[in-house]
């Protein structure tokens, strides 16, 4: 694909995701995995030319229950930045979404630099705290018939995080309960173990497909380590609240009229 082409398709998804508006998905079969990650790349370096701080990256499809909703195989990542950032305890507005929907994550500080093929006890040394974490996924496309290089260049759906407080680094992850709730009521349920077995492991992805990409994690980046269960559609009104054991929680309000999920 033409440096052209990337730039025209990055343009369409950064516009669709700046004026939260819907775009047809790109053709089945027009993009490589490798054409969608250069859009991915060239979107958010529109973000970044407007004022935007790249602040780290997010991992998709990590857990089996997402893999399995989606019907893929494969990890995914895509790039955060400042503006994605939702203040724990704050409130979105659903005028800035196109269909939003949020998911159970945990969240690393990285405090080292880390790249490439690393082993599960490096990547526990490069970070330096670990916080409970929500993603809000938003695909921006209309009528969306799932295809991996469209959702790999809508930047794998980043719209927004909230991190809960960030808590010590060399606590036990591999097997905590995670309880996400709507309106007091409990909606999904698991374990940090459905993160690829072990939430490690994720930053052992991210630090292997950054390299692949050029780049490298750096002290102050965030990892969203991928989701521990199936997402939940976000409607006005809504508290959302996720619990996560040993680690405490992160909470947001989502505008508008309501409460019923
Ligand atoms: O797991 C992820 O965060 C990637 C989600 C991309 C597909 C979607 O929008 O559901
Ligand atoms: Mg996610």
């Amino acid at each position: 694909m033409s440096e052209t082409d990337i730039q025209t398709l990055a343009e369409r998804v950064d516009d669709a995701a700046r004026q939260a508006r819907a775009i047809d998905q790109f053709a089945t079969g027009s993009l490589t995995v490798e054409d969608a990650y250069a859009v991915q790349a060239a979107s958010v370096a529109r973000r970044v030319q407007r004022g935007e701080a790249p602040i780290g990256i997010k991992l998709g499809f990590t857990s089996r229950a997402k893999m399995v909703q989606m019907g893929v195989e494969d990890l995914i990542w895509g790039r955060l930045t400042d503006a994605m950032l939702v203040e724990e305890g704050g409130e979105i507005d659903l005028s800035a979404y196109v269909h939003p929907r949020v998911e159970p994550e945990l969240a690393f500080l990285i405090d080292k630099p880390l790249a490439g093929r690393v082993t599960l006890p490096q990547a526990q040394a490069a970070i330096g705290a670990v916080a409970p974490a929500m993603e809000i996924i938003d695909s921006r496309y209309r009528d969306f018939k799932f295809d991996l290089p469209s959702v790999i260049a809508d930047n794998a759906s980043s719209s927004g995080l909230v991190i809960g407080a960030w808590r010590r680094a060399d606590l036990d992850i591999a097997n905590l309960g995670m309880v996400m709730s709507l309106d007091g009521e409990v909606r999904q349920v698991g374990s940090s173990a459905a993160i690829l077995g072990h939430p490690l492991r994720a930053l052992v992805a991210a630090a292997r497909l950054v390299a692949e990409a050029g780049m490298s994690l750096r002290p102050g980046d965030v990892v969203l380590a991928g989701a521990a269960t199936a997402a939940e559609a976000l409607r006005p009104g809504q508290h959302v609240d996720l619990r996560v054991q040993y680690l405490g929680g992160a909470e947001f309000h989502v505008a508008g009229p309501g409460g019923a999920s």
